[in-house]
């Protein structure tokens, strides 16, 4: 599926076959969609025939026909509100031949069988799905208007066992005079994300977007607690990422008062990751309740912590006011809740001063890491049951490995050309079974990141237990991401995540676990915590998103167009990041710090003068450089440089002063340097005897200024 520019104000498009009359204030997009690719599979000794679309995903409930449907993200102008959509469809092309459409199989928790069901549908003589698309909804990110709209470009007419799709659609929408989303804050960065997100990212220019984020990071924390977090905070600040810690007493007590505060920081000080540093008990997670259901079979639901709730900010998570906190209808006015996040949230289950410093050491001594280590990647899968390829948790993780197009959707994975990639399966291990031992060598020998599919409980992962987890003893952390069931449950006193990442000073930095079940399904690998998992490393390495925190909301944004199949919101819902959502995979090298800045060190207020520096890339990436001109402002990131490159820049101060100039480098990843030592610059420099007096009276007031100046330095941007 391809996406072609949205165009505002087109009166006709004249190439399509088909017209829709756009006035004034429409919004056009036109889509276009590959011919679908028909596949033989053999089920439960049946053959069927498995339909796939490029950039399509499966899309139906458990027993109906298996269709592929496409995504739309359109971005919505500033200050508008949708008055109407209209979809059309081009010619519907048949294919050759008559098929047996497979049904779609049913999601299953890791660890209980189910056949896939064949429902009514496949009695009828009319096409499936009976219409073009489905209106998901209506969500917002840092104020920007997206409307999402699943499509089906695919149908099935079951007692002909005919196939037809359109190669084409057109969307118009109408628009209408709206109101401005309380959580637009108008900056520039902002701008440029939602760029990313949407197909018609020109509708970003109607949004007005100048402001600058002050801070990056919030990290909340009790009172208690607070002192262990500073040297993370320090971390951050002098890595260029403005980090502010607020404490519970600040706060309030509820996961309410929580997500207003994150929300009022948000809004006021620009801040883009939260990072919550303490167990529920210390700062609270909100409890929502979930559902995932087969129409035709058994249903699901639970209730689960969830900080997905301090992710997303806009409006209320429980509309009609009863127990049940994010139903599908608890959004303002009863629409779907927020799933959009404004901030990227990660949380160090920390009880005590001795878990907030083994989570605090292991997470700068990994930001910090280098070495081979680092190249070392394993893959942990177990046997599922008998469920065909499913039986294996390594025929999942396979996928995870370069890039993927299994299942109708293409996945860039972890390149095997880059990392050290080990295997440790039950499919290829003797007796298919490798011993707890295997893994507990596996991880003190050092290895960066760990991906799992297997069996789990609230203590019990990767085959370990919390007491196995005293025989780690490593010092090099890994990245844990298991599909597994409730190993992630921290609502259930300590579960086997927090022996991870916040217990021992050992094993794992950060981790993404399940609160509740994770999904696979039989005879399939489309799984829906594999949907998750798989765009979780496309987001790293197919999008370059580092940061833990922002990369695991990736990898749900681009399935909310599926959100309502199977078991795809329970996980939304319930993959928790246990760690630091700033924290950047050092899958490669920042630069070196700076040289100290070459230039005058004595001037004139007014005058323009040159700086200069350089550094080095260890993986000769191109360099940006940031300049602080001691004065409270700051360059752009100007670049891109080579390694090694000096880099010139012009700069003129308007009043006297003595000021630090510094400056920080940055790789085309992103990865960022320390601040290099400033160079002191005084001005003025050649004083006639007038301004001399004058500069003597002011003498006081710069004493001041140096005084206030100085002590910043070291902590902020
Ligand atoms: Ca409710
Ligand atoms: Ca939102
Ligand atoms: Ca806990
Ligand atoms: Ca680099």
């Amino acid at each position: 599926m391809r996406k072609i520019v949205a165009i505002i104000a087109v009166a006709i498009l004249i190439f399509s076959p088909f017209k829709i009359n756009a006035g004034k204030n429409d919004l056009m997009l036109h889509y276009t969609f590959d011919k679908p690719i028909i596949e033989k599979k053999i089920i439960d000794a049946k053959m069927y025939d498995a339909v796939r679309m490029k950039d399509c995903a499966i899309f139906g409930n458990g027993g109906e026909p298996a269709l592929p449907a496409g995504k739309a993200y359109i971005l919505i102008p500033y200050g508008k509100d949708i008055e109407r959509i209209e979809v059309k469809a081009g010619k519907a092309v048949y294919l050759n031949g008559s098929y047996d459409v497979m049904p779609v199989e049913r999601a299953h928790p890791i660890g209980i069988i189910e056949l896939p069901k064949k429902g009514k549908i496949y009695e009828k003589d009319e096409p499936y799905p009976s219409k073009l698309y489905d209106k998901v909804g209506i969500y917002y990110f840092r104020g920007f208007k997206i409307l999402i709209l699943r499509l089906y470009p695919v149908h099935y007419i079951p007692l002909q066992k005919k196939i037809f799709y359109y190669n084409e659609m057109d969307i118009k929408i109408e628009l209408k005079d709206g109101k401005v989303n309380p959580n637009f804050r108008g900056l520039k960065e902002d701008a440029e994300e939602v760029a990313k997100m949407v197909d018609n990212p020109e509708v970003v220019k109607s949004y007005p977007c100048n402001g600058k984020a002050g801070y990056d990071i919030l990290i909340i924390t009790s009172k208690n607690l607070k002192k262990y977090f500073e040297p993370l905070e320090e971390w951050h600040s002098n890595h260029g990422e403005a980090t502010m810690i607020a404490t519970m007493d600040e706060i309030g007590e509820t996961a309410d008062d929580v997500r207003e505060y994150i929300r009022n920081v948000y809004k006021n000080f620009g801040i883009s990751y939260v990072l919550i540093g303490g167990d529920i008990d210390i700062v609270p997670a909100k409890m929502l309740w979930v559902s995932g259901y087969d129409e035709n079979v058994e249903y699901y639901d639970t209730t689960m912590p969830s900080d997905l709730y301090y992710e997303c900010l806009d409006g209320t998570y429980n509309y009609d006011n009863d127990t049940r906190w994010g139903e599908p209808n608890d959004g303002d006015n009863g629409k779907d809740v927020d799933l959009i996040a404004e901030v990227y949230v990660g949380r160090a289950c920390v009880d005590s001063a001795h878990d907030a410093q083994n989570f605090v050491e292991k997470t700068i001594a990994y930001m910090d890491s280098n070495g081979d280590y680092l190249k070392k990647v394993l893959m942990v899968g177990e046997y599922l049951g008998d469920y065909g390829i499913a039986s294996w948790g390594g025929n999942y993780l396979d996928q995870l490995i370069n890039y993927s197009d299994a299942d109708g959707y293409h996945t860039v994975g972890i390149p095997a050309s880059k990392f050290e990639i080990e295997k440790l399966y039950d499919r290829d291990w003797q007796n298919n079974y490798w011993p707890p031992s295997e893994i507990i060598s596996r991880i003190n020998n050092g290895v960066h990141i760990i991906n799992h599919l297997g069996h789990s409980s609230t203590n019990h992962n990767l085959k370990l237990t919390e007491d196995s987890i005293d025989q780690l003893n490593n010092d090099k952390y890994c990245f844990i991401y298991s599909q597994a069931c409730y190993a992630g449950a921290f609502d259930y006193d300590d579960c086997i995540a927090e022996y991870f990442t916040v217990k021992t000073e050992h094993a794992a930095f950060a981790g993404i676990w399940n609160a509740r079940y994770g999904f696979f399904w039989s005879f399939s690998t489309d799984g829906d915590s594999q949907r998750y998992h798989r765009e979780f490393w496309n987001a790293v390495f197919g999008e370059k998103i580092y940061e833990i925190g922002r990369a695991n909301q990736a990898s749900r944004e681009v399935n909310l167009f599926l959100i309502n199949r199977s078991m795809m919101r329970w996980c939304y819902y319930q993959l928790n990041l246990f760690g630091d959502p700033a924290a950047r995979f050092r899958v490669g090298s920042p630069p070196a710090k700076p040289a100290r800045p070459q230039g005058v060190e004595k001037g004139k207020p007014g005058n323009v003068y040159n700086f200069t520096t350089h550094t080095t890339d260890a993986d000769n990436d191109k360099i940006y450089y940031k300049w602080d001109w001691g004065d409270g402002s700051f360059s752009d990131w100007i670049g891109p440089y080579k390694s090694g490159e000096s880099a010139t820049i012009e700069h003129s101060w308007e009043n006297k002063g003595r000021y630090a100039v510094r400056v920080m480098a940055r790789d085309e990843d992103g990865f960022t340097s320390e601040w290099s030592d400033p160079l002191i610059v005084t001005m003025p420099y050649r004083m006639p005897f007038m301004e001399l007096l004058e500069w003597l009276s002011h003498f006081f007031d710069f004493l001041k200024l140096y005084h206030d100046q100085f002590p910043h330095l070291s902590s902020r941007l």
